[in-house]
């Protein structure tokens, strides 16, 4: 029977028939996304519910109809590419193999997932360099039998319980993916139906538990966001010394006996504290607890020694660490600041936000030419920024393979999102203020995707409009959101490095600019000194 096999229902099919046929609707997708359902599209979905109430948007409280109108259009799209036959009637499948700009664009039409036709039984994403959480809307589609997400980069924790709703599923591919370990493939019964080659590389099999270990030490040396006062002067005096090992006790008295005030945040395997030394300086102080083999004490030592000599003005300075059998800890600045998600709240002007991302795409350049093993985690929740508007790179990691060249790392180390592509989101969110978890449903992918569709037509949406703009800024930031999409753009082989974007940004700025950048330092760094 014709309805059983057709996404909609019956009666939709000839209204498919319409958006695929008419040539005055042949505009691109995201055009008649913006029309309106037809005048008789109630009646039309009403119809296919009493023929068929299996259909999934029959047993909403209530009909949202511009969803359900648009999940129809984009599903009459996305049979069509995936090669279908006799679209849309049996939608069978979707493909989406090695798509890297269409994958993310059509994960982010919630309302297609919402309404996952039930004719679908296989989705194949896989070879998209997809990053950030698992994209949970598929799951939407409970009835499927087969999906393959193998050659991304998402990471995180699976979402368990839903996946457990597929109970049709027979064919599953994770395999070369960053996921977080965190349970036991072989414990959850679900799982069982799937043999390891469902999982290889993918973060989840306690066979990549070497591979866990490495990410274990970088993750403790991360650095949260510190909120209270720090005299960034005076440490810099006091350590010249070189003593940077802390003991147990030390750390104890800092924390007033890691007493609950002082502790900041709390995660699965780390503690954060702030705390005062003895010589009075502010400390912020990340504690991993319990035994881990000797192996991994020698490398947490190694990696510590390599990030307290780094010395640069806009990234946070690490103090020293404490490694005893049963903690071990590293022990940085703090100083005063919100970070940059705060921040951007308070609507700053322009030439503040590109101060901001200049200096810490020359940060990025620093650590970059002179730190190859240290690489920086860049968000809007990892970099704060002081009184005077300078930013502060709070989250470093020691990365494996410092012979490596860059080249290789960017490609084959798909655990690590490249460097660029987080600078490309951070410099896109400074401009356009977006809201990534609120938004986006924290997919960064997704949110660029977003831009790059909005930056020619809807060039005003994507700007913060709280910045209110001169002609030249928004020639500026134009040019800004063109740098950002170039960083961000993971389909191009070429992969540009930290200095070079750093260099492209200095160039749309201009010297005018520049300078205007600088004296603004000199204020700040003026202020700093009268603080002190
Ligand atoms: C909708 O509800 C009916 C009756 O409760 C049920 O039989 C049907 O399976 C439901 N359909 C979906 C898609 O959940
Ligand atoms: C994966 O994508 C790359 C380019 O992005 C392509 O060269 C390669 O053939 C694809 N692999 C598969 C298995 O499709
Ligand atoms: C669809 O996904 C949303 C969010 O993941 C969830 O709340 C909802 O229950 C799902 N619906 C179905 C029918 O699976
Ligand atoms: C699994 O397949 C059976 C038989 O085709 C079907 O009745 C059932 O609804 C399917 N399960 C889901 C979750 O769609
Ligand atoms: C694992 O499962 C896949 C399909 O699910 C199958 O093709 C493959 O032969 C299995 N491998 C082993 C080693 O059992
Ligand atoms: C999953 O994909 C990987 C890499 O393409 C492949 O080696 C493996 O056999 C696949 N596993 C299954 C179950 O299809
Ligand atoms: C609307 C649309 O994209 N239709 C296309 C579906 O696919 C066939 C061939 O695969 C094209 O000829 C149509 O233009």
């Amino acid at each position: 029977m014709a309805t059983a096999v057709s996404p909609f229902g019956l009666l939709t099919i000839s209204f498919f028939h319409f958006l695929l046929s008419n040539p005055t609707l042949s505009s691109p997708l995201i055009d008649q996304l913006n029309q309106h359902p037809p005048p008789n599209f109630l009646s039309i979905i009403t119809n296919n519910c009493l023929h068929d109430s299996s259909l999934r948007y029959c047993n909403s409280t209530s009909f949202d109809l511009t969803n359900i109108f648009k999940s129809t259009i984009v599903a009459a799209h996305l049979c069509n590419l995936s090669n279908n036959p006799n679209c849309p009637t049996s939608f069978s499948f979707i493909d989406l193999r090695t798509r890297p700009k269409l994958a993310p664009l059509y994960l982010s039409f919630s309302f297609f997932w919402k309404y996952c036709p039930l004719s679908i039984q296989s989705i194949d994403l896989s070879n998209n360099s997809l990053v950030g959480p698992f994209p949970s809307q598929i799951l939407n589609c409970t009835q499927i039998h087969s999906l393959d997400l193998s050659h991304n980069m998402l990471s995180g924790f699976l979402p368990l319980e839903s996946f457990t709703l597929l109970t049709n599923l027979s064919n599953l591919n994770l395999s070369y993916n960053q996921f977080s370990h965190e349970f036991d493939v072989e414990a959850i019964s679900f799982f069982k139906r799937f043999n390891d080659s469902s999982f290889f590389h993918s973060g989840l099999l306690n066979s990549d538990k070497d591979y866990k270990f490495k990410m274990m030490t970088t993750i403790l040396l991360l650095v949260g966001v510190s909120a209270l006062i720090a005299s960034v002067v005076g440490c810099l005096v006091r350590r010249i010394g070189g003593r940077h090992k802390f003991s147990e006790r030390e750390l104890t008295k800092a924390t007033d006996g890691f007493s609950k005030e002082r502790l900041v945040e709390k995660r699965e395997k780390m503690e954060i504290y702030i705390g005062m030394l003895k010589d009075g300086e502010d400390v912020e102080i990340e504690i991993q607890r319990g035994n881990v083999s000797s192996e991994f004490r020698r490398n947490f030592v190694k990696d510590c020694r390599l990030l307290v000599k780094v010395r640069h003005k806009n990234i946070v300075k690490v103090l020293g660490w404490c490694n005893e059998r049963e903690m071990r800890a590293v022990v940085m600045e703090r100083e005063e600041g919100v970070s940059i998600e705060e921040w951007l709240m308070t609507s700053p002007p322009w030439k503040d936000r590109i101060k901001v991302a200049m200096e810490v795409v020359e940060a990025m350049s620093f650590l970059e030419e002179e730190w190859p093993q240290i690489r920086c985690d860049v968000k809007t929740t990892n970099v704060m920024v002081n009184e005077g508007g300078e930013p502060l790179i709070l989250k470093l990691k020691v990365h494996d393979h410092p012979n490596s060249s860059s080249r290789v790392i960017y490609t084959l180390h798909s655990f690590l999102v490249p460097e660029i592509y987080k600078f490309g989101v951070f410099l896109l969110q400074l401009i356009s203020n977006r809201h990534l978890r609120k938004e986006f449903e924290g997919s960064e992918s997704r949110f660029v995707d977003w831009i790059a569709t909005h930056q020619y037509e809807k060039l005003r949406n994507v700007i913060d409009e709280n910045m209110k703009l001169s002609a030249t800024a928004h020639e500026q930031a134009r040019q800004a959101i063109e740098i950002g999409l170039i960083c961000t753009d993971l389909s191009t082989d070429k992969m540009l490095t930290i200095s070079q974007i750093s260099s492209m940004l200095r160039i749309v700025y201009m010297p005018s600019m520049i300078q205007s950048v600088d004296s603004h330092h000199h204020r700040t760094r003026n202020k700093k000194k009268a603080m002190t």
